[in-house]
């Protein structure tokens, strides 16, 4: 029998005070009424702050959310993927949300000395780990006074993320180890022909392309789009995956800045063929890893990374013994302050699916 633990609250203070009564994170799967509704008894109410981090938005579920019990937050994350999969969908798919959704389960950490536990997922599933999302979560836990400045730690299905939130939404988080899989894996993409890229770990798997002839222009996402979907079909159908049989799901293309002062600008395919408005955060760290492998990065070196809609990510390697540590620096915004209703009687109430 699956054990559970009460959950510990959530201070609500100072001029970021929202009234959320007994805010608290992971909290059992509310039932409350809802004053004006017919279907009083099986409303459920999930309390939300939407965030975004260079363009890319992440909707942070900070009471409400399903009772996932208690387990590593891998443990925790599966039990989400399989009893909870019609909340996720209902937290970032259409109507409530959009493809480019990523949302974030804020948990109890295993580890008190994480500040929280946090399960990212998308309208097509769940996510390893999620740079952007890591930067909005924290300027949620800013926005609810749960931290200060200063330097803490979050616990993810992946290993801990520390990070330092510097103000004014300003973050700084330390990656899990990084590491370059394969280099210049060549790959026959139909209707393209043959394209070379390395496969990285940088959170989530990744297929890295520097060689294409690809302008990386905001009014060529549709075209971009398409190819970078056609690596990746044509990645799984040749069974190319990372380590352990780790499916490759984000597909990056390099290209230069538009801006002198950067070094790069991306074009990020997400699982869910939404493409990443930040310049992506584990994207970001799997290509360090590939610089520092390829000896074109030294630990400390400044690496400026430009998405497709002109959004920053300032990054760098440190070393562990041999473990590649990226740190990538962003900004997030608080966007919105929500209560999502889930209302059974609504035929899109867990969002519109399978298309
Ligand atoms: O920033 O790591 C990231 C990310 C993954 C998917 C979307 N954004």
């Amino acid at each position: 029998m699956v054990q559970r633990k009460s959950s510990p609250e959530i201070p609500n203070s100072g001029r970021n005070a929202i009234d959320y009564g007994t805010l608290a994170y992971g909290m059992p799967r509310s039932e409350a009424p809802f004053p004006h509704s017919p279907h009083m008894h099986s409303i459920q109410r999930l309390q939300v702050i939407d965030t975004h981090t260079g363009g890319e938005p992440t909707r942070v579920i900070v009471a409400g959310g399903p009772d996932l019990g208690i387990g590593s937050l891998a443990e925790r994350r599966e039990r989400f993927r399989h009893e909870f999969d019609h909340i996720r969908s209902a937290v970032v798919n259409e109507p409530r949300g959009s493809d480019v959704m990523v949302g974030a389960m804020i948990c109890p950490p295993v580890d008190p000395s994480h500040v929280a536990g946090v399960i990212f997922f998308n309208n097509v599933g769940m996510l390893n780990m999620c740079g952007h999302g890591t930067i909005g979560v924290v300027a949620a836990l800013a926005h609810l006074g749960r931290i200060t400045e200063g330097h803490s730690q979050l616990e993810t299905p992946v290993g801990t993320v520390g990070f330092e939130y510097h103000g004014d939404g300003r973050v700084t988080f330390e990656n899990v180890p990084s590491y370059r899989h394969a280099a210049a894996v060549t790959v026959d993409v139909p209707g393209y022909g043959p394209v070379t890229g390395d496969i990285a770990w940088g959170g989530n798997w990744f297929y890295l392309v520097s060689d294409h002839d690809q302008p990386l222009r905001l009014d060529r996402v549709e075209e971009l789009t398409q190819f970078t979907w056609a690596i990746r079909q044509a990645l799984g159908n040749a069974g190319l995956t990372g380590t352990d049989g780790g499916e490759i799901d984000h597909i990056e293309l390099f290209g230069p800045p538009l801006d002198p002062q950067h070094h790069s600008r991306n074009f990020v395919l997400c699982p869910g063929k939404a493409y990443d408005r930040s310049p992506c955060g584990t994207g970001t760290s799997a290509k360090l890893a590939c610089l520092y492998a390829a000896g074109k990065l030294q630990p400390g070196e400044i690496w400026r990374q430009e998405s497709i809609v002109g959004s920053l990510f300032e990054g760098q390697v440190r070393l562990d013994g041999t473990r590649v540590i990226p740190r990538i620096t962003g900004s997030a915004w608080v966007t919105g302050e929500a209560t999502l209703l889930l209302d059974p009687a609504d035929p899109f109430c867990f969002g519109i699916t399978g298309h």
